[in-house]
């Protein structure tokens, strides 16, 4: 079912005339939501706005983009006062600690590309067919008539690097290289961007990593796949468990997998469950657990014992690899 939505157009002249931003973007911020906040971010300030940038937790400390220092970390305190927000790459209640404030705001623009859930806002425009959300804020700041430069073209490509995989997933389209070939034309430097996003390993995540590929489980004949680390393992490897979200690529890496699955104890109780999968639609199955995201590529969070949880979530998915059926929401 299709919610009514704004066009970029109508995105386009509600920013023009305004005048104060906030931007942010969601919590445990990735590649795609803070190009996409930087390139909103650097664009809008060409067009003389003033503009501030929050984020509710920390930022990958690998990345060098221009404008990182500039993002503000708030948390509960956080309020808009008389600014227009901009949600980039998520729905408001995923911006983590500062969604209540986000909420407050007397204008509300929600830019994103995840399956629908529910974009909120005075203004909204949620498109799943695009690659990144750093994509969209190209197509808005042409229509803002912006000149591309180094900092956007950074921010941007960045953002399409991190959610295509480095061009690998199957979001990957000719209209994604004919914007990444643009930006490259503006001064990024390719080979670092990628390096940042994709190599930039402590040696305490690749112990990590070495510790979770030697327990790694699969289920009918290696189409289902997983990996599980305990909040006891993270700290025993001294690795902050937000910061491994990309454990679930190396999972995915098995030669049949159909179905990834990286379940994630950030602390006792809490698990992050990511999925990934090459045609198997896993959205579903996250939202069963009370998470979405995209087809192939999603995520829910759950609390409980971790062991229980992950015999819980490996029993479903086996079930719905075999019948393509989900059993009632578990509680
Ligand atoms: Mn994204």
């Amino acid at each position: 079912m299709k919610l009514p939505m704004n066009s970029l157009e109508e995105i386009a002249h509600f920013l023009s005339i305004h005048d104060d931003f906030i931007i942010v973007g969601h919590e445990g911020p990735d590649p795609d939501s803070l190009g996409s906040m930087l390139g909103l971010f650097f664009g809008l300030r060409k067009l003389g706005k003033s503009c501030r940038l929050v984020s509710a937790d920390p930022l990958p400390p690998y990345l060098t983009w221009p404008g990182l220092d500039q993002v503000e970390l708030l948390g509960e305190e956080f309020h808009p006062g008389e600014s227009t927000v901009i949600v980039v790459d998520c729905e408001p209640s995923r911006t983590g600690k500062i969604a209540a404030g986000v909420l407050q705001a007397k204008r509300l623009v929600n830019i994103d590309h995840h399956e629908r859930g529910r974009g909120v806002g005075q203004l909204v425009y949620v498109e799943p067919a695009e690659a990144a959300t750093s994509v969209i804020i190209y197509r808005l700041l042409q229509r803002l008539q912006v000149p591309l430069d180094r900092e956007i073209a950074t921010a941007l490509y960045g953002g399409i690097v991190g959610d295509t995989g480095g061009f690998r997933h199957a979001n990957t389209n000719s209209e994604v290289f004919r914007i990444a070939g643009e930006l490259l034309d503006h001064g990024v430097e390719p080979a670092k961007v990628a390096r940042e996003i994709f190599s930039m390993q402590s040696l305490g995540f690749l112990k990590l990593l070495g510790f979770a590929l030697s327990n790694l489980q699969t289920a009918q004949d290696g189409k289902l796949v997983w990996m599980a680390v305990s909040h006891e393992d993270f700290q025993r490897f001294d690795v902050d468990p937000e910061m491994t979200d990309h454990l679930v690529s190396y999972a995915r890496m098995l030669d049949r997998a159909e179905v990834a699955m990286v379940f994630r104890e950030v602390s006792p109780g809490l698990v992050r469950l990511g999925l990934r999968a090459n045609a198997v639609d896993v959205a579903s199955l996250a939202r069963h657990f009370g998470g979405g995201g995209h087809r192939l590529a999603s995520g829910a969070t759950l609390q409980g014992d971790f062991q229980e949880i992950v015999a819980q979530v490996t029993s479903t998915a086996q079930r719905y690899l075999l019948t393509g059926e989900l059993n009632e929401r578990h509680s």
